[in-house]
């Protein structure tokens, strides 16, 4: 299983700047990406079909939307649906992501109908899961990462591919904070994540990737990417620099 190294660009760059970052990370990292390794950047919509162009010729080099909405075209103000980001080169999506539920108000429902509409288009989907510092200090951890897994794949079918279908733990608190979450708190949760995907889907949850997300930088990448169910990390803040993130999917 390739380790999956994703940036998150949020609601940063212009066309011109994502244009630059990808040109640079490519060119950083292009001829020494080890062959287990995979690089996926998230940029704003509006960059989507820039950075996919830069990429274009590079090996393991691919893009995808923050976000989608769960029909094929229709009235919906401001939404765009899988087959534009396909059109536009994408070929994955993420759903789930704590902002999105935390500011932007998404219900696990949503999450769900989101995710198994975008496999069924065809996507690859990266699912956002992790708890509120208040949850983790209520020793609810366990119980939020359950309700979350279930009801965000309780449409997908059970006979997917499993390579196309990623689940991204991201400890709310750990989120933007600089506060990373330790060692052992990884491993629990992504061994539990695990747990709770073969309960699912059966032994081929085996292979599916379970990305860390939160705080990830250059200087703890290495460390977080050698645990026990740690298939990847999703990076904010840490990738917005080509040089940065270069650091982290080499590390
Ligand atoms: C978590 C992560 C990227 P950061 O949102 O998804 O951001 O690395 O800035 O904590």
């Amino acid at each position: 299983m390739k380790k999956l190294m994703a940036a998150n660009w949020k609601m940063y760059k212009t066309w011109g700047e994502a244009e630059a970052t990808a040109g640079e990370l490519v060119g950083l990292v292009a001829d020494a990406l080890p062959a287990d390794r995979e690089v996926l950047v998230f940029p704003p919509f509006t960059a989507l079909k820039a950075v996919g162009d830069v990429f274009g010729p590079a090996a393991g080099f691919s893009v995808g939307g923050q976000d989608f909405y769960t029909e094929e075209e229709g009235a919906f103000t401001g939404e765009i649906s899988p087959n534009m980001l396909k059109d536009a080169g994408a070929s994955f999506g993420l759903t789930g992501h704590s902002e999105r539920r935390h500011v932007l108000g998404e219900d696990d429902a949503l999450v769900g109908r989101k995710t198994a509409y975008g496999l069924s288009q065809g996507l690859k989907v990266v699912l956002c899961i992790g708890e509120l510092i208040e949850e983790r200090r209520a020793g609810r951890v366990q119980e939020v990462l359950e309700r979350q897994l279930r009801a965000g794949l309780a449409d997908v079918p059970a006979d997917m591919d499993p390579e196309r279908l990623s689940v991204a733990y991201e400890p709310v608190w750990a989120i933007g904070t600089g506060e990373v979450a330790g060692p052992a708190e990884i491993v629990e949760a992504h061994a539990f994540t695990r747990k709770i995907l073969v309960s699912i889907f059966g032994e081929k949850a085996n292979e599916m990737r379970i990305l860390y997300g939160g705080s990830v930088k250059p200087g703890n990448c290495a460390e977080i990417i050698a645990l026990d169910n740690v298939d990847g990390v999703l990076v904010g803040g840490a990738s917005l620099q080509g040089e940065s993130f270069s650091r982290i999917v080499l590390a």
